[in-house]
């Protein structure tokens, strides 16, 4: 592990000292490549070893998603928890109060939201200082990142975070980029671009990358114009990548002025609060419950009222047959069809079929044969 970690260093090292210009651009491509590697390797678990340095804290998925607390020590991550579930995670105002992973239940619209409140990581965490690398191993295995910050401290805390998430492979608030990459078995590499590149990825830096990677028949099309070599090196660690949604919440803003205040909260995908003063923590729920996509769908027996005391919970963009999935794994067999009252429907009921598209907060009532 210590030499994955000195390599690590080195090729950053080297990375730093090297200047951006075109004569160093394939050079630099092909370090970025191999760093990507390493840090892959360096959170896949030992052989042997029962718990690998990529595990997680051992708590196991509740409810209908689950929001991470990820922050540097004292933001104020566990007073938040306590904020906002009856759940009490010790809170005080030196670093490392909290040591594991501690889950509260966040009730909303009648779903059930897994808040994993998470020691404060540091510096160098996702290269495995503190219980960095198990804090963000838990990260990854959640629905939605609330980025905690503190609104006294300074603006490079944000970035420092961000840095340690994206070493590890965590991509925030952005989609995989739009490459086609296929590993062949032979005819060498095939590489095609939809339209002439503008992001700094050309035809010979793919190729050494994929030599570096030992990836000698592939094929390759880049579908967007401005794709990097970072974009590359996701498309080929794809395994590795984790595309997570992220809230940025300032904490503290009883402690800063209204102009710096008023500055924060024009950031993007950002939400301000003060746990202690109890300021912003609805619109901070209110904010996760938007990101988080979910829907809530209630059903209808036929010649009942609808049932409003409990709902189904889906993700957005979810189908008649989702909604089926969720009340039995096997429902959709006898499916005939459904009617739905509701925003997703043209004329109310509407009678449909599995593959109709629900909305949130409709009426769903199932015939089956
Ligand atoms: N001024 C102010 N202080 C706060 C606020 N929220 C929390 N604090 C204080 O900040 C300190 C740290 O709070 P914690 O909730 O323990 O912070 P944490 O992020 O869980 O810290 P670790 O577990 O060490 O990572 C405590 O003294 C809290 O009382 C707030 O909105 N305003
Ligand atoms: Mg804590």
């Amino acid at each position: 592990m210590v030499n994955i970690t000195e390599k690590i260093k080195e090729i950053e090292e080297e990375m730093k000292r090297t200047q951006k210009n075109k004569a160093t651009e394939y050079h630099l491509g092909l370090l970025k490549g191999k760093l990507a590697r390493l840090r892959a390797q360096l959170l896949e678990p030992a052989p042997g070893a029962s718990s690998g340095a990529g595990t997680g804290f051992d708590v196991s998925k509740s409810g209908d998603a689950r929001i991470a607390l990820v922050g540097f020590p004292s933001v104020g991550k566990s007073t938040f928890l306590s904020r906002v579930t009856k759940t009490k995670s010790e809170a005080a105002s030196y670093a490392f109060t909290t040591l594991t992973a501690i889950p509260g239940v966040l009730e909303y619209g009648g779903a059930e939201i897994q808040v994993l409140d998470l020691p404060g990581i540091i510096e160098g965490a996702a290269e495995g200082k503190g219980r960095g690398r198990q804090v963000i191993s838990a990260a990854k295995t959640s629905d939605l990142i609330l980025m905690i910050l503190d609104a006294t401290k300074k603006a490079e805390q944000r970035r420092l975070l961000e840095a340690e998430l994206e070493a590890v492979g965590i991509r925030l608030n952005r989609e995989p980029p739009n490459i086609y990459l296929k590993p062949k078995k032979a005819g060498g590499m095939k590489i095609n671009f939809q339209t002439p590149p503008k992001g700094g990825l050309d035809e010979k830096l793919i190729y050494q990358i994929l030599k570096d990677y030992k990836m000698l028949n592939a094929e390759v099309l880049i579908r967007d114009e401005y794709a990097t070599v970072d974009d590359f090196i996701d498309t080929i660690m794809i395994n590795h990548r984790k595309y997570i949604k992220c809230l940025y919440v300032y904490n503290k803003i009883d402690s800063i002025s209204l102009e710096h205040l008023d500055q924060l909260a024009r950031e993007p995908h950002t939400v301000i609060m003060s746990c202690e003063l109890d300021l912003g923590l609805t619109d901070v729920i209110d904010r996760c419950w938007e990101e988080l996509q979910l829907m809530r769908i209630y059903t209808k027996r036929k010649g009942f009222e609808p049932d409003f005391s409990e709902a189904l919970i889906v993700r957005r963009g979810s189908t008649i047959e989702d909604v089926c999935d969720q009340v039995h794994r096997t429902l959709k067999e006898t499916f005939k069809y459904a009617m739905v009252w509701g925003a997703s429907a043209r004329h109310v009921p509407q009678r449909v079929g599995l593959s109709h598209v629900v909305a949130d907060e409709d009426v769903v009532s199932i015939v089956a044969k």
